[in-house]
């Protein structure tokens, strides 16, 4: 489909139901997705999906949490909008995680919610699903939210919505619409795309930036999630400079790991300790500035497109807010003319990772399954983390060649994201492979999207470390609390029977060596979901590498 271009034209009015009219409005800004899950209050929506389901598809999912990871695994796979629908209440609330989760990681979902009759909202006469102040719950969750009150609102009310993904700090939105509104029909306009705020970019702020940045002697280049779309102008700024760039969550795959000056945690913390000016690019700091500490020698440059956060923990040498890619495309053409020549910290770093390296062989077990990951899954292929002991290992050890295929959750790190946000990622990205890894704990949080997964054919490869506990916090309880073992243990199904129930290839491997067969075998099947399961014992801690305290400042 071209690609339309924003307009403040509308066209001609028609008679549309609300739901038509909202339908009609995902498909002009170019979503071809509903992830969702029906309900009487939403027919009237399902009926317009019905209609037009040749050009937006709607995605069935067996709990609403998997149709909200879904959308979420989709917007973070391909830095597009995408949409969910679900019923009030129950509907809301099961989704509700996801939704939290996609406000943390800024990720651009459409929520689309039902109501009880317009007209008794708000009245507590015990309609079916009805939920005291559905709106006021939503509002926790999202930056912009509204209800449809009329058809001839519909079409506008969602360009609104899908604008305020996109403008500012973006971030989910939500619509609720009562079921006695959805199949109002009325003449409508329909709304095309409104246009984006561009960034302004402060000429002054940009200019001190890149004259900081040009006298730093050690600077340095922090990126989180907001940094996914700036990958060639950190990589030019980057080779600029001599800095290195430091990703660990969101921020993986900015900097290709194959490049000498891509650096994570461990390594990072200590250059942390040494820079003289950091540039960071859309992460909140808040490990920098709360754990490892400041002081007055160190000058932080702030490219965020929250203009509230920049001061939030401390207040920045400059502070530039809008969206990564344009300010760092300024900040490239400007840093020549102020910049120092510096020595290639290439040999350096080398050998500094090395030395990081050899530490983190601690973490063994974890680590040579990551190597067999990694020896399979292609360049382009997406690997989605978990909060299980090989993703912890991931976070600072897998390399990462490529922005948006690295998908960690962020300050949620919510145990049982992984597996539905992961099926969304794969459905969205059918032409390359995607990688879930799961602990046995995390993978049973929506185990059922596995027949989600088999209606619709995603061919996702999921690998589940079965080690029979909440293994994470079992070490915590043996480490920290005497061994008093509560509420840790596991008692499972057996996990590859389980997948060929709903008809899925399953294995069983106990080795690296074997997970590599396996997950080739895996790769090759792009007619449905894999699922490999590897039985493992208790794994080496990785909190000391991730939790490393004070490295500066009083
Ligand atoms: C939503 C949510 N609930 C609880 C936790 C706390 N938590 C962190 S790790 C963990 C156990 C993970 O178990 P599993 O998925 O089997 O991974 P393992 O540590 O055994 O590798 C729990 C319960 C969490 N992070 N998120
Ligand atoms: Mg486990």
């Amino acid at each position: 489909m071209p690609r339309k271009k924003p307009t403040k034209a509308t066209t001609a009015a028609s008679a549309l139901t609300a739901a038509e009219a909202v339908v009609a409005t995902l498909i002009a800004h170019e979503l071809d997705t509903v992830y969702a899950l029906p309900g009487v209050q939403n027919d009237h929506l399902f009926e317009a999906l019905f209609r037009s389901s040749e050009r937006l598809r709607t995605v069935h999912t067996r709990h609403e949490q998997g149709a909200a990871y879904m959308a979420l695994g989709a917007a973070l796979a391909t830095g597009k909008a995408q949409a969910y629908a679900v019923v009030p209440g129950p509907g809301l609330l099961n989704s509700a995680a996801a939704l939290l989760t996609a406000y943390s990681m800024n990720a651009p979902v459409l929520a689309l919610i039902g109501q009880i009759p317009a007209a008794d909202i708000g009245r507590g006469l015990g309609h079916l699903h009805e939920i005291r102040d559905q709106a006021g719950i939503i509002e926790r969750l999202v930056d912009h939210c509204a209800l449809i009150r009329k058809p001839e609102q519909a079409s506008r009310a969602t360009a609104l919505a899908l604008r305020a993904m996109r403008s500012g700090r973006p971030g989910p939105a939500a619509l609720e619409c009562a079921i006695d509104v959805w199949g109002k029909s009325a003449p409508v306009t329909l709304q095309p795309p409104l246009p984006i705020p561009a960034t302004k970019i402060d000429a002054d702020a940009l200019r001190r930036a890149a004259k900081r940045l040009g006298a730093a002697k050690r600077p340095m280049i922090i990126c989180g999630g907001g940094a996914q779309d700036a990958a060639a102008e950190v990589t030019a700024l980057s080779a600029m400079l001599q800095a290195p760039v430091l990703g660990y969550r969101r921020g993986r795959g900015v900097l290709d790991s194959r490049d000498p000056l891509s650096v994570t945690l461990p390594l990072g913390r200590d250059l942390w300790s040494e820079a003289d000016v950091v540039l960071a690019v859309g992460t909140r700091l808040l490990t920098q500035l709360r754990e490892w500490g400041i002081d007055r020698e160190l000058a932080i440059i702030r490219i965020d497109a929250d203009a509230t956060a920049h001061n939030r923990l401390h207040k920045p040498a400059v502070a530039l807010t809008g969206e990564a890619k344009p300010i760092l495309q300024q900040l490239v053409a400007e840093l020549p003319a102020h910049n120092a020549k510096r020595p290639s910290r290439q040999a350096e770093m080398r050998e500094r990772q090395a030395a990081w390296r050899k530490r983190l062989e601690k973490l063994a077990p974890q680590i040579a399954f990551l190597e067999a990951i990694r020896a399979e899954l292609p360049e382009d292929g997406i690997f989605v983390d978990e909060v299980t002991q090989v993703g912890f290992a991931a976070r600072l050890t897998f390399p990462v060649y490529k922005p948006r295929t690295f998908l960690s959750p962020g300050y949620q790190d919510n145990l049982g994201w992984g597996f539905a946000t992961a099926l969304g990622a794969q459905h969205a990205r059918p032409e390359v492979p995607v990688l879930s890894i799961s602990g046995d704990g995390g993978f049973m949080f929506t185990a059922n999207e596995l027949a989600t997964a088999m209606r619709h054919r995603i061919p996702l490869v999921t690998v589940v470390f079965n080690d029979g506990a909440f293994g994470n916090v079992r070490r915590i309880q043996q480490e920290l609390y005497g061994n008093r073992l509560i509420g840790s243990d596991l008692v499972n199904p057996d996990f590859v029977a389980f997948a060929k129930s709903f008809g899925a290839a399953a294995a069983r491997v106990r080795s690296p060596q074997d997970l590599r067969g396996e997950l080739r075998r895996a790769f090759a099947n792009r007619d449905g979901p894999s699922l490999i399961e590897v039985p493992v014992g208790a794994m080496p801690s990785p909190w000391e590498f991730i939790q490393m305290g004070k490295i500066r400042g009083a």
